[in-house]
């Protein structure tokens, strides 16, 4: 065994990632990125202790957030970027430790390995990453490891949805202390198990909080997302491909391709761009083209023009359009250009990918027609009355959320199937890259509301735990779990795992996750989830809608 990674809905075998990982992660990375969590969690009991004498430090809370969002699964692939952000993490820890003493704290009694340790050059990093008391089977107790990394997962996720929103200017500092308390709590073996599951529950709720700061910081920045007609099909301009998640890179390479004479498109988890009122003001922003990350190979060969990576999901690039690609943010992969961060007061500088478009051929077309979405709390809630009328009239019975993610297994075919056969009398509520397993399928409509109903990005699974309360007090419920919607829920990397947390915060039970249970789901740890939620798995098609609809 060279790493051990299961943090994703991939992992080998479904149990873990041994020898490099089937998203493409080489071993060196996968344990490089483990020293990096481990790093955080030792600069987390500094700045923990600092902020108990109101010490509040920025370096390390966006420390911490770029780092947890680093290692995310298909986020970035390059080692030597993991031996910056950690020596960094050196000077940042000294800097805390500096401040921690200046106060009258303590920086010497008790202190776990994590917060001490240090290394000088590549061969010793390479060293402490593979040791054994890095990494998710430092932890012996199953049970206790399995909750530590849905933790850390969780955190994960929380910390792409912190990080877009502080790119916007939108910061919530209990969100930087809960992730700091939770990775100082996890780094030392103290804690039972029972407090390890107030500490997942506690996850949730700030998962709530951070998709609540980003859809604050998208909605006052950008605007309500408004229903929209998206074209998924070509112009005759040469174009830029931007995909993730990022909304300001979205903004300034609007901005910067403006009267250039190349077009924008999105790709993937970018598709929701298209809805914020404040891009449909671009002439050259055209529509979406392609699908879900996994199509990437394939599609970005045929776009022709450059390709901008904002966020996960990254997969290695073939020799076909590797020099196309760049890469930003917290994304990186060894041997593409990546755009630097920008300076205070600065836009990024995308003038080199501007530059390539404008000698590129026209992006090949893959389909023709449009796709709509738009459906955000806000446009909901506009649309309530014909809702509530639909649903107390009977025409409307059901709602499935079917958020989450997408993956390359055949496996999901199971939600396009699922899609289908789901009764007229059904709304489909989604979110995240899932949808492009059923967003093209032409669905129709209950009495003007269309039959499948997109939020967003992943993040905007926050919208629908927002239409869900309100359809609760407008319908007079008690309990979120009267209403008439069912969770069937698809799931890949960490950011569907705060979801998750966050939806079980709220009080909804009865969720199906999958195509698979998480493998770093102990069975005692799965239990748990079942007895306090009903959480459950999928079986197939048939009888998952009988029971989904009952
Ligand atoms: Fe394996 Fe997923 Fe980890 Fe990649 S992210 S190494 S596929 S478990
Ligand atoms: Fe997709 Fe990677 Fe999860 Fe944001 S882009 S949902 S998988």
């Amino acid at each position: 065994m060279s790493m051990f990674c299961f943090q994703c809905q991939e992992t080998a075998g479904g149990t873990g990632c041994t020898r490099r990982g089937v998203c493409g992660k080489e071993s060196e990375v996968a344990n490089i990125q483990d020293l990096l969590i481990y790093l955080c969690k030792g600069i987390s009991i500094f700045s923990n202790r600092a902020r108990e004498l109101e010490i509040e430090n920025p370096k390390v809370n966006k420390f911490i957030i770029d780092s947890l969002f680093m290692t995310i699964t298909n986020a970035n692939f390059d080692k030597a970027d993991f031996i910056r952000k950690i020596k960094e993490g050196f000077e940042v820890r000294e800097e805390i430790k500096r401040q921690l003493e200046e106060a009258g704290g303590s920086i010497t009694d008790t202190l776990p390995d994590c917060a001490t340790w240090y290394a000088e050059d590549e061969a010793d990093f390479d060293l402490k990453a593979g040791s054994a008391e890095v990494g998710v089977l430092a932890t012996q107790d199953e049970d206790k490891r399995s909750l530590k990394e849905l933790v850390t997962y969780g955190l994960k996720g929380m910390a792409a949805y912190t990080e877009h929103a502080f790119n916007l200017g939108f910061e919530n500092p209990e969100i930087y202390a809960f992730m700091q308390k939770g990775l100082a709590l996890i780094a030392d073996d103290y804690l039972s198990a029972d407090e390890l599951v107030g500490l997942v529950l506690e996850c949730g709720k700030y998962g709530v909080e951070a998709m609540a700061l980003l859809d604050k910081a998208n909605t006052e920045t950008y605007g309500h997302p408004v229903m929209s007609r998206v074209n998924i099909g070509i112009r005759e301009n040469p174009g830029i491909l931007i995909s993730g998640h990022d909304l300001k890179d979205m903004e300034e390479l609007l901005e910067q391709t403006r009267d250039t004479g190349v077009d924008v498109y999105t790709h993937g988890e970018m598709l929701p761009a298209n809805y914020y009122p404040a891009f449909k003001k671009y002439p050259h922003f055209v529509g979406n083209y392609g699908n879900a990350w996994w199509k990437q190979n394939e599609e970005f060969e045929k776009f022709n023009g450059p390709i901008l990576m904002t966020t996960n999901c990254i997969i290695p690039p073939r020799d076909s359009y590797r020099d196309r690609v760049f890469t930003t943010g917290t994304v990186g992969y060894p041997g593409l250009t990546h755009i630097p961060d920008r300076k205070p007061g600065q836009a990024k500088d995308f003038s080199e990918i501007i530059v390539l478009a404008k000698k590129s051929l026209p992006p090949v077309e893959l389909e023709k027609g449009e796709i709509i979405g738009g459906f955000a709390h806000n446009q909901v809630l506009a649309l309530a009355d014909k809702v509530i009328a639909a649903v107390q009239s009977g025409v409307l019975k059901k709602f499935l959320v079917m958020a989450g993610c997408d993956g390359r297994m055949k496996s999901r075919q199971y939600y396009t199937e699922f899609a289908q056969k789901l009764p007229q009398d059904t709304v489909i509520l989604t979110a995240g890259c899932a949808k492009y397993r059923y967003n093209k399928l032409n669905l129709g409509e209950i009495e003007g509301i269309p039959r499948v109903l997109d939020a967003g990005q992943c993040n905007d699974s926050y919208s629908l735990a927002v239409i869900a309360l309100k359809l609760k007090e407008v319908l007079g419920l008690d309990d979120i779990n009267q209403l008439p919607i069912s969770y069937n829920i698809a799931w890949y990397e960490q950011k569907a795992v705060i979801v998750l947390l966050a939806l079980l915060y709220l009080g909804v039970k009865n969720i199906h996750l999958g195509p698979t249970l998480p493998a770093f789901l102990s069975p005692n740890v799965a239990n748990v989830l079942v007895e306090k939620f009903n959480l459950g798995g999928i079986t197939n098609v048939d009888d998952d809608l009988k029971l989904l609809l009952a």
